[in-house]
């Protein structure tokens, strides 16, 4: 069964709007996610803010992805991970809510509720969040959560929201097909090259 996934994707490191744009062809590149919209590209201040305790740092650009998959929450998250990987991401020598090359969270899964050590969804502070909230409803107009509160609501109880810009929509972004990250980035490239090296067990005497 396929169920819809939304995910939030950040970067404020390198080159955002690339990172970005070649993120969301990795995903779809996964075997069973299959991106169907992508919100625009927004530039929005970091969170928390300095003068809330948060770290000085660039701002983010973030944007979110509504996709389609026949994933279960943690090989999806197991996906995700990987391709933050692929993009540099080393969570070793980061501090938490600092700067990174990539960022992906799973937002919604469709109207599941996970509870889990690794993974918690709906995510836990996509409702604190403009940045989240604000492409998000772009994907998901009238979207809800599966408590059934609104996203419009939850959105307009942030306010007023400053500092959130829309930059560009990737369709507008020339020659938007961007080289892929060096390195596979999804299990199933591992799996293929397993399969390729190891012995076929026919041809075995
Ligand atoms: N995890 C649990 N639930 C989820 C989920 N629904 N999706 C676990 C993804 N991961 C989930 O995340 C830490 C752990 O959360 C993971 O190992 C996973 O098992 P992380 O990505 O390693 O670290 P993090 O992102 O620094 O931590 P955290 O608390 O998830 O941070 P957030 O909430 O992702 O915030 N400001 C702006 N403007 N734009 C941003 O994109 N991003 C952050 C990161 C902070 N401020 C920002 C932005
Ligand atoms: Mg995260």
């Amino acid at each position: 069964m396929s169920e819809r996934v939304l995910l939030s994707l950040g970067s404020n490191v390198g080159d955002p709007l690339e990172t970005l744009t070649a993120a969301v062809y990795s995903l779809d590149d996964v075997d069973g996610l299959a991106v169907a919209d992508v919100s625009g590209v927004y530039e929005t201040p970091p969170w928390p803010p300095p003068e809330e305790g948060g770290i000085a740092q660039d701002p983010f650009y973030n944007l979110v992805v509504l996709a389609m998959t026949t994933l279960e929450p943690h090989a999806l998250l197991a996906e995700l991970q990987l391709i933050e990987t692929a993009f540099g991401r080393d969570r070793e020598r980061e501090v938490r809510w600092g700067p990174r090359t990539l960022d992906i969270d799973l937002l919604l899964h469709g109207d599941r509720e996970v509870d889990t050590v690794d993974l918690v969804v709906p995510h836990p502070r996509l409702t604190e969040r403009a940045f989240v909230l604000v492409p998000m409803l772009e994907v998901l107009p009238g979207g809800a959560l599966p408590d059934g509160r609104r996203l419009a609501p939850l959105l307009g109880a942030l306010a007023p929201v400053e500092g959130i810009e829309l930059v560009v929509r990737l369709d507008e972004v020339p020659g938007r097909r961007l080289a892929r990250p060096q390195g596979p980035s999804a299990p199933a490239a591992y799996l293929a090259e397993d399969v390729a090296d190891a012995p076929d067990e026919r041809e075995r005497p």
